[in-house]
């Protein structure tokens, strides 16, 4: 039997031949700086059209923090970006924890629900959105771990980093 398992590289995400990247978005969808920025370089304006399409839930809200969205993936190597929206950090006492660990179980159902068995997380709010990084790749480790254990398709889910503090952050804890 195929078993899930997870993986971490260090790497540029828009590179990635899998099923599905997930993009680290605001709550627009109409794309930023950082893996946002990048992802929105390499998919090309399509991309921006796909998510402008999207209806939003509030002005200008396509995607409310913790919830995730699933576009095609245009000219990235990737057939599927899902976006998702993680919280700026504001301390700790605003939910953070809760609405980052959404972020993964979103982007995971959401794949799942398209048949997508490899999937790509860049760390999440660990940019620009300031969460403190051991905290932050616990909970996704922990998330993903978890959404494996209780799917009965296996997958394959990798962490990709940018930088050696990420990828070491990763490693200490999957060991691989
Ligand atoms: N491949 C993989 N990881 C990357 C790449 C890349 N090409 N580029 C950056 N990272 P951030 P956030 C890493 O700031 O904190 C945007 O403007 C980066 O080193 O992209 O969730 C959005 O529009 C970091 O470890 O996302 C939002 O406004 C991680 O990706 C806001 O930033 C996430 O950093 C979201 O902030």
């Amino acid at each position: 039997m195929t078993r899930a398992t997870i993986e971490v590289i260090e790497a540029d995400i828009t590179t990635l031949n899998v099923d599905a990247i997930v993009n680290a978005a605001n709550e627009t969808l109409l794309g930023g700086g950082g893996v946002d920025g990048a992802i929105h370089r390499a998919a090309g304006p399509d991309l921006l059209a796909a998510c402008r399409a999207l209806p939003e839930v509030r002005p200008n809200v396509r995607c409310p923090t913790g919830q995730a969205r699933i576009t095609p993936g245009f000219r990235l190597p990737a057939k599927y970006v899902i976006h998702t929206v993680g919280p700026v950090w504001e301390g700790g006492d605003e939910g953070e924890a809760e609405l980052l660990a959404n972020c993964y179980r979103e982007s995971l159902r959401l794949a799942w629900e398209h048949d997508v068995r490899s999937i790509v997380f860049p760390a999440i709010s660990c940019g620009v959105y300031g969460h403190p990084l051991t905290a932050a790749v616990a909970l996704a480790v922990r998330e993903v771990r978890g959404f494996l254990r209780r799917e009965t398709t296996p997958g394959h889910v990798v962490f990709c980093c940018f930088g050696a503090t990420v990828t070491a952050a990763y490693r200490r804890l999957l060991q691989n």
